[in-house]
């Protein structure tokens, strides 16, 4: 895309937006393609932009049942952070954050990605001798992390109360490379490369079926717009993984819960970082629109149903003002739910399936929009070469029958 002046946008824009052209196409889909990509969210429209990219597979499509974007990439909270305990998660939040520091010039798309630090508190001293594991297991692997006394948070956030509350601040994980990034933007900018690279991105086409051969591997998939042939196939669905994967006769140890956020009406910049609270359950930072952007721990009860509720905004809200207390007065403008995909271990799997041809990238649970270009990036390694990246290797299938867990219930931050 050519950079505009503010004048030529400006003429543009009077001008009706004529001369605008669409970002990518909308092409009918064909009979058959190399690969096929189920789900057109970050993870899925950037595994099709690193396989047309760096493995040359052009000639494939994204399937999405609805628009692009529409489902957990357009509707988390963008925090940003790569602050895991174990070795293989901080290999892979890690690799993401390094693509993501590059990710705009790499899709000449601004996707507006901010470093302004992610600071976690410890309300307990559980949490405090938590976190400070978390900062030494970090350093260790090359991480920023810090730990700060109540004191250095405040002066980190100075509208943080840390005064006599009901959870005091005994302290806080800092990782100043943390941050936040424009989400729907992320998904338009992968959208955009891949379709200049040859990629079909097919909106509005829910995949209902997943066709076999007599051998067992995967030939193509069923869509409420036809059948597409493709003997490979990578299911990137989030919240609905468990059921596409069902299609194709596997079972997935994972259970899919509504996680909440809310935004309030916009205000002038006062919040200056992103502050997580996994003991009280909320964590709040404030969008470039001027929004405070809040959210909530998963609800209690597994659902589809991508509704806010007032029980669960409340007591986030309750967190929120007690931490904030300036906060109090401010108006909320709307609230929502996404559906998350939570593993036993949290952490994802990104791997081969018993199915010959059929990949899956799935069980992000609450925190996979951080990992947007890295889970990427592996994912369609791995549908390349038929097996894992070294970075994903661990995050099979099989470590839930072998017992090779990578229990990350803590670095998760949000309660589940
Ligand atoms: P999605 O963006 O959900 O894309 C999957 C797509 O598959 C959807 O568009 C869906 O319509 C499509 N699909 C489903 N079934 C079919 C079918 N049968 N046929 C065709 N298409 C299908 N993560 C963080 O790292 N930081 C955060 O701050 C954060 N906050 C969050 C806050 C909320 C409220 C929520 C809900 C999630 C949050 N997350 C966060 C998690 C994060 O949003 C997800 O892990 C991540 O966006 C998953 O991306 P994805 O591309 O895998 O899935
Ligand atoms: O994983 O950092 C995270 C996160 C924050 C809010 C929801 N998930």
């Amino acid at each position: 895309m050519q950079p505009f002046s503010g004048l030529a946008l400006l003429r543009r824009g009077l001008s009706g937006q004529r001369g605008w052209t669409t970002q990518w196409r909308s092409p009918e889909p064909k009979a058959a393609y190399d690969a096929l990509i189920v789900g057109g969210g970050g993870h899925g429209l950037g595994a099709a932009y690193y396989l047309a990219r760096e493995h040359h597979l052009t000639n494939i499509a994204v399937l999405e049942k609805g628009w692009i974007g529409g489902g957990n990439t357009g509707r988390n909270t963008t925090i940003i952070r790569s602050n895991y305990l174990f070795d293989e998660s901080a290999a892979l939040y890690d690799h993401a954050v390094r693509l993501w520091e590059h990710l705009s010039q790499v899709l000449n798309y601004n996707v507006m990605f901010s470093q302004r630090g992610v600071m976690m508190l410890a309300h307990t001293v559980h949490d405090a001798q938590v976190f400070k594991r978390h900062v030494h297991a970090n350093r260790v692997n090359g991480v920023d992390n810090e730990w700060l006394t109540p004191a250095e948070a405040k002066a980190f956030c100075p509208l943080l109360n840390i005064g006599n509350i009901r959870y005091p601040v005994l302290g806080a994980a800092l990782q100043r490379r943390g941050g936040t990034a424009r989400h729907d933007a992320v998904a338009w900018g992968y959208a955009r490369a891949a379709d200049a690279l040859g990629v079909d991105i097919i909106e509005n086409c829910e995949v209902t079926g997943i066709r076999r051969d007599a051998g067992g591997a995967v030939e193509g998939v069923e869509t409420t717009r036809g059948t597409i042939r493709a003997p490979r196939i990578g299911v990137a669905a989030s919240g609905h993984t468990s059921v596409i994967m069902k299609m194709a006769g596997i079972e997935l140890p994972l259970e899919s819960y509504p996680l909440q956020a809310l935004v309030s009406e916009p205000v002038k910049p006062v919040f200056p970082c992103v502050v997580m609270s996994n003991t009280i359950h909320a964590y709040i930072s404030q969008s470039d629109k001027g929004e405070l952007v809040i959210g909530a721990g998963t609800d209690a009860y597994t659902s589809y149903t991508q509704r806010g509720g007032l029980h669960i905004t409340s007591h986030a809200l309750e967190a929120i003002c007690e931490l904030f207390p300036m906060f109090r007065r401010l108006r909320m403008l709307r609230n929502w739910g996404g559906i998350v995909d939570v593993t036993p271990d949290r952490s994802p799997i990104i791997a081969r399936t018993p199915v010959p041809g059929l990949y899956v990238n799935c069980g992000w649970g609450t925190g996979g929009f951080k990992a947007t270009p890295g889970s990427a990036h592996v994912f369609a390694w791995t549908i390349a070469h038929d097996e894992p990246h070294p970075i994903n290797a661990p995050f099979t299938l099989e470590r839930f029958r072998d017992g090779r867990l990578i229990d990350e219930a803590a670095a998760a931050a949000v309660a589940h």
